[in-house]
């Protein structure tokens, strides 16, 4: 069997791949960074021959917990993703066996989202009356920080949306994607109404050179952009110190951070109870919003989470929670599972990116609900 990984947001180290009953892999660190989690390669073998898969390196990733139940994707186009069956436990290798139906396959962590599909998003954004593209600076290798401003700059109301810090989490740009559609489309009478209210300002993708370098969290200095936002640097974090240039110069009524997350199969939100600066009205938000999502999403729900923060004691290097108190607006981090949505499993695909993008087309109905109330 041949393997291969020499594309965008490939990642695997093959270590021995000479025996179809147990081909070895390793899946690499993220650059500068101990994090390692996301893997996506290309095999070609023989059709009709069954290959054993063995990911030896699994139990030293990130999130061991991420294996639990966890089910590899692969596709033969590169368009549709399914699920194939996946084994782990503790202290072996992840395994996993497929019956080739065509030539080649890729496999992946979960459903990727290509650069080329991020340079497509942005044009089709710049072709519509609706929407600006700015670039608000490069990354550490150079790539241009995409921003879409989306709607009438003089709208009261300032709303954010950034998306896959961690390069990883395909999810999220899936999820943007959906969002960023349905606001351009000028027969959507909720999303059209909204914008007389309010302009959007959205990242797309915040961790660009992750994406194409292959990484589960890291940018390509190694930093976790996800801890930089009380202090970022043009040299470690310009992706971040850019944004958040922008957010001072432009203003922000209300934020959603878009992420994925390796171990619980659900879908939630984390807020800003932990801010210094967190009051009944941004409890009141928060439990609207998720109050609202739930009654026109049942893939969103609110009974698993992550912990609450205690008062005060947030970590304001956390997007959501540093916007939160910086601007004393709503402010939510927004996870998907990389496994599936336990409560409306897929047996076929579990969580995917169509999933993700509806999901994103339906964040519009709660800011839509409360865009009046948010100051
Ligand atoms: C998480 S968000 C940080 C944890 N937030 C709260 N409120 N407990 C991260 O960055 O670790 C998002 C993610 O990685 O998906
Ligand atoms: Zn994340």
């Amino acid at each position: 069997m041949n393997i291969n990984c020499l594309f965008d947001s490939g990642n695997i180290e093959v270590i021995d791949a000479s025996d179809s009953k147990a081909i070895k892999l390793a899946i690499r660190n993220d650059s500068n960074s101990e994090f390692k989690q996301w893997f996506h390669f290309r095999a070609h073998g023989e059709i009709g021959k069954t290959y054993n898969f063995e990911i030896t390196n699994a139990k030293e990733c990130s999130y061991v917990d991420g294996w639990k139940d966890y089910q590899v994707v692969a596709s033969y186009d590169g368009d549709y993703w399914f699920r194939v069956h996946t084994q782990f436990s503790d202290g072996k290798p992840l395994a996993f066996s497929h019956q080739l139906e065509q030539s080649t396959i890729f496999f992946a962590y979960f459903e990727p989202y290509s650069y080329q599909r991020h340079l497509s998003l942005i044009h089709q954004a710049q072709h519509s009356e609706l929407s600006q593209h700015i670039v608000l600076g490069q990354t550490v290798d150079g790539h241009d920080i995409d921003l879409l401003i989306i709607g009438d700059e003089s709208r009261e109301r300032k709303i954010w949306v950034t998306a896959r810090q961690h390069p990883g989490e395909t999810m999220a740009e899936w999820c943007a994607e959906g969002l960023v559609e349905r606001l351009l489309n000028e027969d959507d009478a909720l999303s059209q109404s909204l914008l007389q209210d309010a302009v959007f300002y959205v990242v797309p993708n915040m961790n660009i050179d992750g994406s194409i370098r292959g990484n589960l969290r890291s940018n390509a200095a190694g930093a976790n952009l996800n801890r930089e936002w009380q202090n970022p640097t043009v040299e470690n974090s310009p992706e971040v110190y850019h944004v958040r240039n922008k957010m001072k110069e432009i203003g922000v009524d209300a934020f959603l951070d878009l992420h994925g997350d390796e171990g619980l199969p659900y879908v939630f939100v984390a807020g800003c109870e932990g801010i210094p600066s967190y009051d009944e009205r941004l409890k009141y938000l928060e439990e609207e919003f998720s109050l609202i999502l739930k009654s026109v999403n049942p893939d969103f729900q609110t009974e698993f989470g992550y912990d609450k923060d205690e008062p005060g004691r947030a970590n304001l290097t956390v997007a959501n929670a540093w916007v939160g108190e910086e601007f004393k607006c709503l402010s939510l981090t927004l996870e998907m599972p990389f496994k599936d949505n336990a409560n409306l499993p897929n047996r076929e695909t579990g969580w995917s990116g169509d999933r993700s993008y509806l999901l994103g087309q339906t964040l519009l109905n709660p800011l839509y609900q409360l865009v009046k109330k948010l100051r």
